[in-house]
């Protein structure tokens, strides 16, 4: 197993127009497209810039949602899985994704049903990776995604999400392989047991998707109160504007898979 960030490659996927129709859990007006995909490329120069190779692939109209690669596969330097996204209007997503991995990546499995997992519900860890039940995850799916992590060398550990929270890593994310930052919700979730525990300062849960990328978090620009914690961690950090992303319940994670 390698280290849980030292990525080399991102794929990504560019914003339709339609991205504006996004799901989003509460309502809410939509994103303006021009600084949704201004968003996206610099997510994607941030990456870039740290490093890796980045590709990005053509965007989807008739997916709305399909810019969040995270949710459709899980992608590892052993291997990728294509997984079964739990929105019914997501579910399309997978075979226009499948030709990339499969021209990335020697090995690719494939979950078949019937249960449903959303990348976004999984949580890679230097030793494990936690696959979080929740309205887009169900035990099916993680029980029979756990035995294909398994054919790729990766100890699954099925978690709980919050309700409320869409995704387990819309709660909580790593900051290094031993430390997680955390929505004061998830501050018991028995499976960080051994790993420390940062929560997210009060008014900033949605700061909590960070994305760990070599040795820079990636964090939303407007988590002030977040930043000067990793900041006073020692924790190089790069803000990132999502405002836009996030009024369709989007984050950082979401808009690439990393192996
Ligand atoms: C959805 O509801 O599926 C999208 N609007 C947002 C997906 C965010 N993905 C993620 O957190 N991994």
């Amino acid at each position: 197993m390698t280290s849980p960030y030292a990525f080399t490659h991102a794929l990504c996927r560019a914003p339709a127009r339609s991205a504006v129709k996004g799901i989003r859990a509460n309502g809410g007006p939509d994103p303006d497209f021009a600084v949704l995909a201004a968003e996206h490329e610099s997510y994607a120069g941030a990456l870039r810039a740290l490093g890796l190779a980045v590709e990005v692939l053509p965007p989807l109209d008739d997916f709305p949602d399909a810019l969040f690669t995270e949710d459709v596969a899980l992608t590892f330097p052993e291997g990728a899985i294509l997984l079964r996204p739990g929105a019914p209007s997501r579910a399309g997503e997978v075979a226009h994704i499948r030709e990339a991995l499969a021209a990335r990546h020697a090995t690719v499995l494939e979950m078949t049903g019937p249960g449903h997992v959303d990348g976004g519900d999984v949580l890679r860890l230097a030793d494990r990776v936690i696959v979080g039940l929740s309205d887009r995850t169900d035990r099916a799916g993680a029980i029979e995604l756990a035995a294909l992590l398994d054919r790729l060398g990766y100890r699954a550990q099925i978690a709980v999400t919050p309700a409320g929270v869409l995704h387990f890593k819309t709660g909580c994310s790593l900051i290094d392989e031993s430390t997680i930052l955390a929505v004061p919700a998830m501050r018991d979730c028995p499976e960080f047991a051994g790993l420390e525990v940062v929560l997210t300062p009060t008014g900033e849960e949605g700061a909590a998707n960070i994305l760990r990328v070599r040795d820079t978090v990636l964090i939303g620009a407007r988590w002030l109160a977040t930043q000067a914690m990793l900041a006073a961690r020692d924790v190089s950090f790069r803000p990132m504007a999502t405002d836009q992303i996030a009024r369709i319940d989007a984050g950082l994670s979401c808009m690439s898979l990393r192996w």
